[in-house]
Order: C-alpha cells, then sequence, then structure tokens
C-alpha cells in the first residue's frame, strides 16, 4: 500500500477557527447588518453555532475513500487536487474544461453558515466558503430547453481505496432540478472556516444544497452537465425504494428504516437529546415555493 499523508489537526488549523470566530464577534459587534452580511443573507442570520473545524473534517461520509466515518479524513489525503478542471458541458452556451482557477477568478466568494443534515439522521452546521453556482451557469450561460443540471465526482481508483468495492456505481453522480440549481442558497464550496476545504469535505470544490440531505452535496466535482431530463442519481441507483430524486429535509417523511423527525447533532456530547428535524432544515421560507402542488412523501 502506498505512503498516506494523513491530516492531523495542527496548530494552524485551531489558530484558523479561533480567528474566525474572533472576527465574527467583532461582526457582530457592529451591528445587526453587518452580522447578518457576514453570515451570508438573512436565512443565516439567525445565530446558528457552527461545528468546530475537528468535528466538521473528522466525521465524513465520502464512500470513495471508505464508509467508515473516519476513512475519509484518514485516506483522502492521496487526493491530487491540483491541477482541477470542471467539464461543463450540455445545454449551455459555453461549453468546456473550465479549470479551478479560471472559475475562482470569476466568482465571488462568500461566507455561509448553513445547517448540514444527513439522511442517516445526525446534523452540523458548517460555516462554508463558497459561490453561488447559478453563477458558475450563468458563466457557461444555460440555454431555453434545459431543465435538470447533473454533476459527476472525480473517480480516481488509485487514489481512492474505497471504490475497489462496487458500494455504490462509480463515479458517484448526483442532480438537480434547473430551478433548485439556480436557487440562490445552492453554493459551491471551496472553503472551510475561510481555509481551503479538505479532501475528506470534498475539495476542491463540492455542491451544497443545505435544504436536502447531505447525500445530494457531492464533493470534488469535476462534470456539470445541463440537461433536459432527470438525471440518474448514485444513492437513488442503488435502492430507490429508500432514497429519491428530490430529498429534501422532510421530518414528517421518514426513511423506510427510520424516522427522520429527529437529528443527533454532532459535538452534542452524550447525553444530549435528539433534536427536532426543521422542514426543509430550516430553509422553508427560501424553497417551499418550489415544491408548490408536490406530493413531497411521493416526491420523497
Ligand atoms: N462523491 C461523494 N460525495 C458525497 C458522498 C460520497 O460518498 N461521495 N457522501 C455524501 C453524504 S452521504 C454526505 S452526508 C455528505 C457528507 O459531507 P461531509 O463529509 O463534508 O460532512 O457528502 C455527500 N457527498
Ligand atoms: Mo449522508
Amino acid at each position: 500500500m502506498a505512503f498516506r499523508w494523513t491530516p492531523d489537526l495542527t496548530e494552524k488549523d485551531v489558530t484558523d477557527e479561533a480567528a474566525w470566530l474572533n472576527r465574527r464577534q467583532i461582526m457582530a459587534g457592529l451591528g445587526g447588518l453587518a452580522a447578518a452580511g457576514f453570515a451570508g443573507g438573512a436565512h443565516a442570520a439567525e445565530g446558528l453555532e457552527p461545528n468546530s473545524w475537528e468535528e466538521i473534517t473528522s466525521y465524513n461520509n465520502y464512500y470513495e475513500f471508505g464508509t467508515g466515518k473516519d476513512d475519509p479524513a484518514r485516506y483522502a489525503g492521496d487526493l491530487t487536487i491540483a491541477p482541477w478542471t470542471v467539464k461543463i458541458d450540455g445545454l449551455v452556451d459555453r461549453p468546456g474544461n473550465y479549470t479551478f482557477e479560471d472559475i475562482m477568478s470569476k466568482m465571488t466568494l462568500e461566507e455561509r453558515i448553513y445547517r448540514f443534515r444527513c439522511v442517516e439522521a445526525w446534523s452540523m452546521v458548517v460555516p462554508w466558503t463558497g459561490f453561488e453556482l447559478a453563477d458558475l451557469l450563468g458563466l457557461a450561460g444555460v440555454q431555453s430547453g434545459a431543465r435538470y443540471v447533473a454533476f459527476e465526482t472525480v473517480l480516481r481508483p488509485e487514489e481512492m481505496p474505497g471504490v475497489s468495492r462496487r458500494v455504490l456505481d462509480w463515479p458517484y453522480v448526483e442532480g438537480l432540478r434547473l430551478d433548485e440549481a439556480m436557487n440562490p442558497l445552492t453554493i459551491m464550496a471551496t472553503g472551510i472556516y475561510g481555509r481551503d476545504i479538505p479532501r475528506q469535505n470534498g475539495a476542491p470544490l463540492r455542491l451544497v444544497v443545505p435544504w436536502k440531505y447531505g447525500f445530494k452535496s457531492i464533493k470534488s466535482v469535476v462534470r456539470i452537465s445541463v440537461v433536459d431530463s432527470e438525471p440518474p442519481t448514485a444513492w437513488n441507483k442503488s435502492n430507490p425504494s429508500e432514497y429519491g430524486f428530490y430529498s429534501n429535509v422532510n421530518p414528517q417523511v421518514d426513511h423506510p428504516r427510520w424516522s427522520q423527525a429527529t437529528e443527533r447533532e454532532i459535538g452534542g456530547g452524550l447525553f444530549a437529546s435528539r433534536k427536532p428535524t426543521l422542514m426543509f432544515n430550516g430553509y422553508e421560507d427560501e424553497v417551499a415555493g418550489l415544491y408548490e402542488g408536490m406530493d413531497l412523501s411521493r416526491n420523497f
């Protein structure tokens, strides 16, 4: 087995987190408006307490590196993330291979503190840095007739020890309806706590859709295709009766094998009580309109 670099929590990580928290306190002191702007808009201005850097980067799901929660932090160190290109194709005016640097030079980065709810009924709060997916799609120029957006994760068996097992049909793929993709809450994240996003969290850029179960937020994206019909998605292909295309967080629609009414907060401690899960993970005001007239127990 090849040498693996294991990312450890260094003094710099702790310093960055402390600096970030300090900066936030200063911003909050400047008044509600500044604090709201810093948190990335009204939806995030309610004072969410982010999880620690350590929690966010050591308890992960990234099955290409193994199915254990600590496998991604242990084994993702070998993933080559530079150079990196994202192929944008399909129903766009300017298809092509966009380099990570090219994308970063054209996008506006913002900090967004979002709730993150896994379908397995645990949750965190993550201070992402990223840009709106709508801006990237705008760069490529979405054509009329486009209805969905498909995403694909990098597939490198020599760097990803988990893909030797067919746990899922690799590469990992995901999809959104075009209006979901264009919603201002939907971002491509490139950082956490103001630092580059670690490999175990989906470096160098990953999707974050905060009102949907975590598996929709596909990591290490290498391809974005604008298409006219609903694209296949990894978990739906593997088990369609348990994982639907929409996968909106919904406390009233249980997973066939467990309740979705409550969640375990990571870092809550051994004796913490479970927290009630919020409709659309707390983003109902922003996204409920996308699903007007749809039966959410059928379109789960
Ligand atoms: N390519 C890829 N993306 C993925 C996954 C994965 O296994 N492979 N796991 C998903 C699941 S189930 C969750 S909960 C989140 C976890 O993100 P985090 O490790 O940053 O918390 O990533 C999602 N994106
Ligand atoms: Mo998940």
